[in-house]
């Protein structure tokens, strides 16, 4: 089939779910990352959340895991224009996480931090939007080490590189700045809808 083809089925099958330029990858689920896979384990593990909130706060695995767990469905767009449909999502709402955290007024962007160092920025407004998910659960199994085990970000609803993998912590922020791919030349943003790829 050509990808012209490919494409036309895709529209068919997704409707308003496919975003522009992009294709189904069916049930692959490709491996992106700047650098190696890092070394974590669930005795050091850290989740901390500072910047500009009233009170900084440090979760160790026990702690996150204790938060409320929620499961939910989503879609993935890679700036690389795969898509992937229906990925089953288990873990912890951002805004579950939200309840423990004060943002002070004028805290408008967050920086997500991974462990490797790879950051990315996301606007406190696009956290807010339903879905947004601290996932440790894929498909009914633990997120691989290559998809970000034990604990990743999901922002469904913009650019898969925003959806951190390997997260270790937020930083906010009173006003947007670039992340690792944001600073390369990725849009600030990333909505698939709009096409906000490269800025
Ligand atoms: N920590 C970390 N998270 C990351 C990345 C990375 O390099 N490091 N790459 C991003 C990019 S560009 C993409 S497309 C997705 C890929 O996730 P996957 O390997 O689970 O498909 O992870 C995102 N999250
Ligand atoms: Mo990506």
């Amino acid at each position: 089939m050509s990808i012209f083809t490919r494409r036309h089925a895709d529209r068919e099958k997704w409707g308003e779910r496919l975003p522009p330029g992009q294709k189904d990858t069916g049930d692959g689920w490709p491996v992106l990352h700047y650098g190696g896979i890092p070394k974590v384990d669930l005795d050091s593990w850290r989740f901390e959340v500072g910047g500009l909130v009233e009170e900084p706060i440090v979760f160790t695995w026990e702690q996150f895991m204790a938060l409320p767990q929620t499961r939910l469905t989503s879609d993935i767009h890679c700036v690389t224009a795969w898509s992937k449909f229906d990925n089953d999502w288990e873990g912890v709402l951002f805004k579950d996480v939200l309840q423990h955290i004060k943002p002070k007024d004028g805290a408008r962007d967050v920086m997500v931090h991974c462990y490797g160092g790879y950051t990315t920025n996301v606007p406190l407004m696009d956290l807010l939007q339903e879905g947004v998910i601290f996932a440790h659960t894929h498909n009914g199994q633990p997120l691989a080490k290559e998809h970000g085990w034990p604990l990743r970000l999901v922002v469904p609803h913009l650019y898969f590189w925003k959806s951190a993998k390997w997260v270790r912590g937020l930083v906010f922020m009173e006003q947007e700045k670039p992340g690792f791919w944001e600073m390369y030349g990725y849009h600030i943003r990333g909505d698939p809808w709009n096409e906000e790829r490269y800025s």
